[in-house]
């Protein structure tokens, strides 16, 4: 074997019994952390951090491709860069374990670093990180150990039988299961979040919302009402917060005369409003589905502030969840007259892990990452300059009205048409002018006259509209346009923007093609 082919290999194996160890220690790190503390699991903290150092048109393009999928495929990122690093190192683990033992250190550091700062500083947030550097430091040597000895019995004529090797694979194959089994086993054991159920039973609203109208009946088009579990999720949270409902406490603190805190039962026993509303994401890109519109249910904000007296001068409510995440909303959007709630209740139903429980802001005509924080704790009042949100700070406008939008629902898919039993086609969708109202949608095919839409009963200015126009289309391709105005008048922006910094606005247009 000529010399620079044995180096190559050398490297190789050094490569490949670091990214093994260091493996082991991640994985093990990650059954610590989910037995411990599951919001300490390095992988998702590394992520939570690339999240919050991540660009906003970067993450807006990861979310406008990937939709829900952004958190596999953020993690997939912080595996794959950690892995690369890993393979650059070890290569030269057969001269000296050491520049190999400082870097699964140094992971083992960046992972406690972390958690302290973003989980708790708590002995907790010592573990996963403990676990990881003595994992895998102590599989390195290990294995180290195992490949000399390989290296050893390669290099003597007189040895035979290669069992030094063998048992270097075996130990590396056995550790490298291990490392990947342990995040399941974590998974599997981890404890779920405790909730008495008497808490998880949602109390009769004072105000109950009047039963949802018919809607339009239109194969293809968006139900009138999104069903809670098809609603879409945004958030910067990779392990969901879990909640102790005794211990549970929203504070409402700041520019006030009285701060005060209440906990789930008394917050659960105030008079409630149910209230029908359009939820979406400034990250909605034209067209897109980022958007959804349920019945919530839960407590005025405005009884809630009016409680803690905000004092003059203040401008803003400072939202934060338990995760660390905040959002800034105007106080007039809180404290004039529209149904700007604490929402325990989606669609009947206590508000689930995902969207946010126990309890959520949630801010008619104001796009999500301004007024609708999820897993909420505290509401401090105070000013637009003296307190700057998580997005805010990272470029995306203060503060967040929602903008006129029309959607084509249908036709959608390769844009084949076939018309119907009337010899027409139904090209219908949704429109939005939230806290505004919708008061009237127009198509346009190709470059012809404005058509009006037939409009599905107004459920209020809050909430989303369907519209349907059923036309006669000539065989061959065209170009279907559409567009909103809200209830003054006033048609959507034609003027085509990207989501950062204050949302999406342009028509939707596709194009079919239909069939002769
Ligand atoms: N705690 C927390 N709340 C949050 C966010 C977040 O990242 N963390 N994202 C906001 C954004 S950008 C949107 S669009 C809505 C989405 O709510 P949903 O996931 O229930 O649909 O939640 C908002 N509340
Ligand atoms: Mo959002």
């Amino acid at each position: 074997m000529s010399t620079s082919s044995r180096t190559r290999g050398a490297r190789l194996a050094g490569a490949l019994t670091t990214a093994v160890a260091a493996g082991l220690g991640l994985g093990l790190a990650e059954l610590a952390a989910a037995l411990v503390q599951p919001r300490t699991s390095p992988v998702s903290l590394v992520g939570a951090v690339t999240i919050d150092l991540t660009p906003p048109p970067v993450k807006d393009l990861v979310i406008g491709l990937l939709g829900m999928a952004d958190k596999p495929f953020l993690i997939g990122c912080v595996l794959a860069g950690t892995l690369a690093i890993t393979a650059v190192i070890g290569s030269g683990l057969v001269r000296t374990a050491r520049w190999a033992s400082i870097w699964i250190a140094a992971v083992g550091a960046i992972a406690i670093l972390a958690a302290l700062l973003r989980v708790a500083v708590a002995p907790s947030s010592l573990v996963a990180g403990l676990v990881l550097a003595a994992g895998g430091i102590g599989a390195l040597h290990l294995l180290r150990t195992l490949l000399l000895r390989a290296q050893e019995e390669q290099a003597d004529p007189a040895a035979i039988g290669g069992a030094s090797r063998r048992r270097l694979l075996a130990t590396g194959a056995g550790l490298g299961a291990l490392g990947a089994l342990a995040p399941l086993v974590g998974r599997a054991l981890r404890p779920a979040p405790q909730v008495a159920p008497e808490l998880l039973a949602v109390p009769e609203p004072q105000v109950q919302a009047p039963e949802l109208p018919e809607g339009l009946d239109v194969e293809g088009v968006s139900p009138l009402r999104t069903p809670a579990d098809e609603l879409y999720r945004i958030d910067t949270a990779l392990v969901v917060p879990g909640y102790d409902p005794e211990s549970w406490r929203l504070r409402i603190e700041g520019m006030v005369e009285n701060p005060y805190e209440i906990t789930l039962p008394e917050l659960l026993a105030m008079p409630m409003v149910e209230h029908d509303a359009t939820m979406l994401c400034v990250s909605n890109p034209v067209g897109g589905d980022l958007i959804g519109s349920i019945r919530f249910q839960g407590v005025r904000v405005r009884d809630l502030l009016a409680r803690a007296v905000p004092l003059r001068g203040a401008d803003q409510v400072l939202s934060t969840s338990v995760d660390g995440f905040t959002a800034g909303t105007p106080l007039e959007a809180l404290t004039d007259d529209r149904e700007a709630l604490i929402a325990v209740a989606i669609n009947g139903e206590p508000l689930s892990p995902e969207h946010g429980a126990p309890a959520r802001l949630f801010t008619p005509g104001l796009y999500g990452y301004v007024g609708a924080t999820k897993w909420l704790t505290t509401l401090s009042v105070g000013t637009y300059a003296e307190q700057v949100a998580y997005w805010t700070s990272r470029g995306w406008s203060a503060k967040g009205p929602v903008k006129t939008s029309a959607r084509i629902d249908t036709p959608r898919g390769d844009g084949r048409v076939e018309p119907g039993a009337d010899g027409r086609v139904a090209v219908a969708g949704v429109a939005w002018a939230v806290h505004r109202g919708v008061g009237a949608v127009q198509l346009q095919v190709d470059d012809g006259e404005w058509i009006d839409a037939e409009l599905s009963e107004d459920v209020g200015a809050d909430y989303w509209r369907q519209w349907v126009v059923r036309l006669e289309l000539a065989p061959g391709e065209h170009l279907l346009t559409v567009r909103a105005a809200d209830a003054s008048g006033e048609l959507q922006s034609a003027e085509v923007a990207p989501p950062a910094p204050n949302g999406s606005q342009g028509y939707h247009r596709i194009s079919v093609d239909v069939r002769g």
